[in-house]
């Protein structure tokens, strides 16, 4: 089983480099302000917020996100070895290239299967042969399933097997990427799906296979995933995303399961938020993956509420 323990660390990974508009960089410090720390604490997590990962501003897009996935690498693995469950705040999608990598390595070091659920609008299945925008952050799942054209040989890398991956409520699939997530055999439920059939069926099918290998399960959650109506703050918004019931279902399936042992919270965009709404929504969603449960079952728990 993933860390079982109630230990949570948060590691900021501050980049819109990736991206195809700035301000996914003020991501980490926007979701703290949202009491992302407080709300995890308030269900009994120990939370350590372990900061930013440092980077040199004057890099070279490409080069800050590489010295960016190098530092998420090695603190995920280091959170994970802890036996904490590391929860990266974005910053676009491009960490993922790190955070999924350390947490790649330490399933490969314990022997454990590693399973990616990858809740995102997009595929993120681009490489530099197939990219149209030549946007990184739309390349990051293509390279951790191995794709070629990345510097992959380093020590800080390891690869996801991309039979181990469902790409969850997508909608904005470019062509060649969708040939390439094919030919890799990568499941996709994608909108469509899920308006017809639902999203329980599908998860739980993928939930039964990490179980039966008892694998760990890492959650990428790209906020773009939601409906826009929902999360206006990212910077790729598609039109016909998940609900917020659909949302809170599969958090919640998720945490039945007591499989996720690491999260990305990835493309928040706070100059694209209001009100912080779209920074509420994921501490909302990360709060029910942890086992914030609904209200009435909340109150319940007071025993005060209950007694007085
Ligand atoms: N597929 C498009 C591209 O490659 O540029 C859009 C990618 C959006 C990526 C966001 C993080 O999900
Ligand atoms: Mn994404
Ligand atoms: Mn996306
Ligand atoms: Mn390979």
């Amino acid at each position: 089983r993933p860390a079982a323990g109630n230990r949570i660390d948060l590691i900021g990974v501050p980049t819109d480099a990736g991206a195809s508009c700035r301000g996914a960089a003020l991501g980490p410090d926007d979701l703290r302000t949202a009491g992302l720390a407080e709300r995890l604490a308030g269900l009994g997590y120990a939370v350590a917020d372990l900061g930013d990962i440092n980077v040199d501003r004057r890099l070279t897009a490409a080069a800050e996100i590489e010295a960016l996935a190098i530092g998420a690498s090695q603190a995920g693995y280091q959170s994970l070895e802890n036996g904490a469950r590391p929860v990266f705040l974005g910053g676009d999608h491009s960490i993922s290239m790190g955070s999924v990598a350390g947490v790649a390595r330490h399933c490969r070091d314990a022997g454990r299967p590693l399973f990616v659920l990858w809740f995102d609008a997009h595929g993120d299945f681009n490489t530099w042969s197939t990219t149209e925008t030549g946007n990184i952050h739309g390349m990051s799942l293509a390279r951790l399933c191995g794709e070629p054209g990345f510097a992959n040989d380093a020590a800080w890398f390891a690869e996801v097997d991309p039979a181990n991956v469902m790409i969850l409520g997508a909608r904005a699939l470019d062509c060649e990427e969708a040939q390439l997530i094919e030919a890799r055999g990568v499941q996709v439920v994608d909108m469509d799906a899920v308006r017809i059939a639902g999203v329980a069926t599908p998860l739980r099918h993928f939930l039964d296979r990490v179980e039966a290998a008892n694998g760990h399960l890492h959650l990428s959650l790209d906020v773009d995933a939601m409906d826009p109506s929902l999360a206006p703050g990212v910077g790729t918004t598609v039109p016909g995303g998940l609900t917020l019931a659909e949302g809170r279902l599969v958090m919640e399936m998720l945490h039945r399961s007591g499989r996720v042992g690491s999260l990305d919270l990835v493309e928040l965009n706070p100059v694209l938020d209001r009100y912080g709404k779209s920074a509420d929504l994921m501490v909302d969603l990360a709060a029910r993956l942890f086992g914030e449960a609904a209200t009435a079952t909340r109150l319940a728990r007071l025993p005060d509420l209950a007694t007085a």
